[in-house]
């Protein structure tokens, strides 16, 4: 059995299928992990999700920002009107993706714990605001459990708004939409913090191209980065660099032309796949 991870796919499905076979990628005794942002950007949103759906038995998929807005259309909350909504309104117009959410896809978790391989896995990263396992537990099922019920929608119209954006978690004595908002921000799209772990939620550009008054995330001490390694993606610019050994980064940008990375687990081996765009 080996495990393998993959970051960001963006629906560039055929990229994904090259890195299985260069491993001969074996769904009944190997396991696939994915730091999410499955669809959108790409070509082939719906072959991705047809595909993962049907071999979901040895798929361990975190959401990520993307496959949640997906989550928010679906709801039926107001768009935009953007050409990407467009193209994810076009993709749920396919009542066998309905399926697909209804039954697997709104059940996947923000957060993937392996504590054998001492593994955890998220789209965005682990804030230095929480310290402990249990916290991190306990936050993603809260949301876990909103994405499934039947207020859903009440939900998604404010997982984005701005006047419920709270940077800091104040130690847990967050309510109401601002606690739903720190946790998604944290769990699918933070890049940056301030030295004190207060997040900064409008930067994405690389590192060295940033003030030093911030610090990526990962850079800022938590005693949970000692105990366990910690799997991302989300942040396409960092392309594989900038992480200590024991934090991993995944997106190396395969949805701007980059590559797809995939990593070995077990021989900690990486593959990539050029993208065409
Ligand atoms: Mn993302």
């Amino acid at each position: 059995m080996t495990t393998y991870i993959i970051g960001d796919i963006h629906g560039y499905y055929n990229e994904f299928l090259s890195l299985l076979n260069k491993v001969n990628f074996n769904h009944k005794k190997d396991k696939l992990w994915l730091t999410g942002d499955i669809i959108a950007r790409g070509p082939d949103s719906e072959k991705m999700l047809f595909y993962l759906y049907n071999f979901q038995e040895s798929i361990r998929l975190v959401l990520g920002n993307h496959d949640l807005y997906l989550l928010a259309l679906y709801s039926g909350i107001i768009h935009t009107g953007t050409i990407y909504d467009k193209k994810i309104l076009e993709l749920l117009s396919n009542k066998k993706i309905s399926i697909i959410i209804d039954n697997w896809l709104k059940y996947q978790p923000l957060v993937q714990i392996d504590e054998e391989k001492k593994i955890i896995m998220t789209h965005a990263g682990i804030t230095p605001q929480w310290n402990n396992i249990d916290i991190i537990k306990s936050v993603s099922s809260e949301v876990e459990n909103i994405l499934i019920s039947k207020n859903n929608k009440i939900f998604f119209s404010y997982m984005s708004n701005k006047k419920y954006q709270s940077n800091d978690w104040n130690n847990n004595k967050l309510t109401g939409f601002k606690r739903f908002n720190f946790i998604i921000n944290s769990l699918t799209k933070m890049r940056y913090c301030y030295p004190d772990g207060t997040l900064e939620m409008t930067i994405k550009e690389e590192p060295k191209n940033v003030s030093k008054l911030l610090k990526p995330w990962f850079l800022i001490s938590n005693d949970i980065y000692k105990k366990y390694t910690i799997l991302f993606g989300h942040w396409s610019s960092l392309n594989g660099r900038y992480t200590p050994s024991y934090i991993m980064g995944l997106d190396t940008g395969c949805c701007w032309g980059n590559k797809l990375t995939m990593l070995s687990w077990e021989d900690k081996k990486f593959y990539t796949k050029k993208c065409k765009i």
